[in-house]
């Protein structure tokens, strides 16, 4: 039962006529009582808009993506894409409270033209072979499960070079972005931003534990444009064989900037998970909004305590969100590798990360 000390802040205060006249007198100067939203305001724990969901790739979601492509052209539609919208954020564009996710189509053929925007990007393949994206004029060849950053104000345009539709998730700190006000975008001239660098070359230059010297970064997400899952996922398998698995995440490791050694994007966390087959994780909770897309293996997340709790299947490119504060805890049928992307760095920067492990 909740205490009398529980209950004061939600108690309103009582309305009269008096009162009534006055808050609509203030109204029109720009002036509101804090007495009638405090409790709104300020809550004991976190009440965020968002609720959990997933969508299921292979049994919802393909098809209808697929049939995107007869209705616009990726060039009329500049970026085909299906917003994965949050429930609660019908018509806000928003996977959960922070950040924005779509899953993009493009055609063998298609090219998406080249601008620039202030949000950042990243790009998780899931489907196809033979498509690019090129920052700044440098191609990245896409392959399954790769994690390519766009950093904000970079050029790029995407392109396909093969003869399957190729898709792939985006993840944006868009919604970050809005609420400081500071969006800018921009159209380049042509459809592609003039070649630079060759194919890797982000990858050869400041992916292999060497920095070219007196390097100034112009941004501050990493330089590395692609962190190819072939690669993190023969680390993973060498690490697991000579890990013992963390009780809360099993093996997890984070992508990095070498610049910094923090997270490699600004605003938005990245991290692989590898759980062992038949492995469970004990319920954690963090202030970060989740999103988890998984890239191989399948199994199920508990979310939520007890009667409330909801269990979702998830399978191969399934997406399922854990917005902030929301307890949850994974079980694993098969060896499974699943791709995060969170707001942790940006909730760090700002002193407001928490998690709370177990039940403590
Ligand atoms: O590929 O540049 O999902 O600008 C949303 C906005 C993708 C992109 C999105 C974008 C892009």
């Amino acid at each position: 039962m909740a205490t009398a000390t529980q209950n004061r802040g939600k108690v309103a205060p009582a309305s009269s006529p008096e009162r009534s006249a006055y808050y609509d007198k203030i109204r029109d100067l720009g002036l509101a009582p804090l007495w009638m939203e405090y409790s709104n305001l300020l809550t004991p724990e976190p009440q965020v808009k968002s609720v959990p969901f997933i969508w299921r790739y292979e049994e919802e979601v393909r098809d209808i993506l697929m049939e995107a492509g007869k209705l616009i052209s990726a060039e009329e539609a500049q970026r085909r894409v299906l917003v994965l919208e949050n429930p609660a954020f019908a018509g806000e564009s928003r996977i959960h409270d922070t950040l924005f996710s779509g899953l993009q189509l493009i055609l063998p053929g298609e090219v998406a033209p080249a601008h620039r925007h202030s949000p950042n990007a990243l790009r998780l393949i899931l489907e196809g072979d033979g498509a690019y994206t090129s920052v700044n004029g440098e191609k990245t060849i896409m392959e399954y499960g790769d994690y390519i950053i766009t950093p904000t104000w970079t050029w790029h345009d995407h392109g396909h070079e093969g003869t399957e539709p190729v898709v792939w998730q985006d993840i944006l700190d868009m919604p970050i972005v809005q609420t400081t006000g500071a969006i800018f975008y921009e159209r380049y001239p042509e459809d592609q931003f003039p070649a630079g660098p060759p194919p890797g070359d982000s990858l050869h230059r400041y992916g292999s534990n060497m920095l070219p010297v007196g390097l100034e970064p112009d941004n501050l997400n990493s330089p590395i444009f692609s962190y190819p899952f072939a690669k993190s996922k023969e680390n993973m398998e060498a690490l697991a064989k000579n890990s013992d698995p963390d009780p809360y995440f099993g093996l997890k490791v984070e992508f990095i900037n070498p610049m910094t050694g923090g997270p490699a994007m600004s605003t938005i966390s990245t991290f692989l998970q590898r759980l062992e087959k038949g492995f469970k994780t004990e319920r954690y909770q963090s202030t970060e909004g989740s999103i988890f897309t998984c890239l191989e293996g399948k199994g199920r997340v508990v979310i939520g305590d007890g009667d409330s709790g909801e269990t979702i299947e998830f399978g191969p490119r399934d997406i399922f969100v854990v917005p902030c504060w929301f307890p949850y805890r994974i079980e694993a049928d098969e060896t499974t590798y699943l791709f995060l992307g969170t707001d942790k760095v940006t909730q760090t920067k700002l002193g407001l990360w928490r998690e709370r492990r177990g039940n403590s």
